[in-house]
């Protein structure tokens, strides 16, 4: 039966692995104070809202560096989250994951 304990402890052990890079990916996304305080992100195009491929966890802020992940082209200072989706250039300016879709 040792060898029934042992595969239990792995699908344990892989579970508790699944729920942390869960858990890890959240405090990336999410919206509570204590995750942003935990994870910044590179802003290239300098826009205040930095590439959330560019994660860094448990770091000091520092310079070109913002507390959010919500640029979706950190190439394009005048693509990001609240501005007016500008029509028929088929980019997402807002970020909102839809491409000019206040032009219909
Ligand atoms: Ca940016
Ligand atoms: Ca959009
Ligand atoms: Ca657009």
């Amino acid at each position: 039966m040792a060898k029934y304990d042992v595969y239990q402890v792995g699908l344990a052990v892989a579970l508790l692995i699944l729920v942390a890079s869960f858990a890890l990916y959240g405090t990336g996304t999410s919206v509570t104070g204590y995750a942003a305080k935990s994870a910044i992100y590179k802003d290239v195009d300098g826009d205040g809202y930095g590439n959330p491929a560019t994660v860094k966890y448990n770091v000091r802020q520092s310079v070109g560096y913002v507390l959010n992940g919500l640029d979706c082209n950190d190439n394009n200072k005048r693509v990001k989250p609240g501005i007016n989706e500008v029509c028929k250039n088929k980019i997402d300016d807002n970020c909102n994951g839809l491409i000019d879709e206040s032009c219909r």
